[in-house]
């Protein structure tokens, strides 16, 4: 996490070619330009680069008007920055006591071609180290399951599974030694990685339990194998989940004749994820786990600034890139992570009648985690 004004959160989004990346960026992207989205949500969500949000907006009209999926990219890494920011309320002077004003969401789309062919020369081979070190400072990883793939493959599901999972281990292990420095592991590198189950319509009998279950029967050992190799890029590996934490992902209802935008599973919980799962993993972990200094800095690098929106407390800010690590007590980190439940709706509702967006936001995002398990759509670790 990076602050400034903008509290950024980083996303990567690894997946074979064909898996659904495109189509779920632009789904993402285009469904937040809807003018029933720009009224009923508390913030507008600005591509950084206007050429990639004219892109991905067309290609989600595309979808929505004239049934016709995004070209397909191959090869192409690529970061796209969102900026979250938040509509003015009547009485915006509330924000000047918040140690940040927006969110900016970076999304990583991490080509699985990469995974799935050969490098084809050692400049390419330099091409995906650098691309990779570019997502290095996500919090969050999905890691795309293909539904048609699994719809093809009904009944040996495992003939899939096996090999998704052997690609993004020998991908990342092909990385390793460029990565890493002397072999020595990372700090700052992702340590929630989710498995997401792509074009979850095509597989309507699905809850998120039914798809935990059939990774965990089906292709339990390449887990564990891959959160072996994992582990093995980054410093204090217990303070890592991999495998652990599953959500259903739906980006439209493709039908032979027309593409329903409407009709998504799981696309809002992308924002609430990037933003909220960290905070409360991460808090969780330096509290519980014996870490070294530098794993526990950087595991709290802006959970205080969160907490301290989430919890409407009044900081004091440091220069204008200061940062706020140090400025919010661990107790406060702590109430904040403790805001559950009918305490966390009585936060959210005092901040929308003060017009407070931000932590009206915040705390809505937690909300949203909390929905998305009640629906069975997202299940958290518990670790
Ligand atoms: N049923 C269904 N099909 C999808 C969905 N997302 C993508 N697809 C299909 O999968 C194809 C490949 O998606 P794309 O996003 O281009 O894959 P990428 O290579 O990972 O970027 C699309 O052309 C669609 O036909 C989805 O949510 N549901
Ligand atoms: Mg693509």
């Amino acid at each position: 996490m990076q602050l400034s004004r903008a509290l950024e959160q980083h996303i990567a989004v690894f997946g074979e070619a064909g898996s659904g990346k495109t189509v779920m960026l632009s789904s993402f992207y285009g469904a937040t330009q809807e003018p029933q989205y720009l009224q009923k949500s508390l913030f507008h969500v600005v591509a950084d680069d206007l050429g990639d949000g004219a892109r991905l907006h067309r290609n989600y009209l595309g979808m929505r008007d004239s049934a016709r999926v995004p070209v397909v990219t191959r090869f192409a890494a690529t970061s796209y920055s969102f900026k979250i920011k938040m509509k003015d309320g009547p009485k915006a002077r509330a924000t000047n006591t918040k140690p940040f004003e927006a969110l900016r969401l970076v999304w990583h789309d991490y080509p699985g071609d990469w995974f799935e062919d050969a490098v084809s020369g050692p400049e390419e081979a330099q091409r995906r180290v650098d691309a990779f070190r570019s997502l290095l400072g996500s919090d969050v990883a999905l890691l795309l399951v293909d539904g048609q793939r699994l719809l093809d493959n009904a009944g040996q599901e495992e003939r899939y599974l096996k090999s998704l999972l052997a690609n993004f281990r020998n991908g990342l292990l092909s990385l390793k030694d460029d990565l890493l420095a002397d072999g020595k592991p990372l700090v700052d590198f992702p340590r929630i990685w989710l498995m997401a189950l792509s074009k979850a319509d095509l597989l309507p009998d699905f809850d998120v339990f039914k798809f935990r279950d059939l990774l965990i029967d089906k292709a339990g050992d390449d887990l564990i194998e891959l959160r072996t190799v994992i582990a093995g890029f980054v410093e204090a590996s217990d303070a890592l989940s991999v495998g652990e934490d599953f959500v259903l992902l739906s980006s439209a209802k493709f039908s032979a004749d027309k593409i329903e935008v409407t009709k998504r599973v799981g696309l809002e919980l992308v924002l609430p994820l990037a933003a909220m799962l960290p905070f409360e993993r991460h808090a969780r972990w330096a509290q519980t786990m014996q870490v070294p200094r530098k794993v526990a800095e950087n595991l709290l690098d802006g959970t205080g600034a969160l907490a301290a929106v989430l919890l409407h407390t009044k900081v004091k800010l440091p220069g204008p890139l200061g940062r706020l690590v140090n400025l919010v007590a661990p107790n406060v980190v702590q109430a904040a992570v403790e805001l559950v439940g009918d305490k966390l709706k009585e936060t959210n509702a005092e901040a929308l009648a003060r017009h407070d967006h931000l932590t009206a936001t915040l705390t809505g995002f937690r909300m949203d985690l909390d929905k998305g398990e009640e629906q069975q759509i997202l299940l958290r670790s518990q670790r």
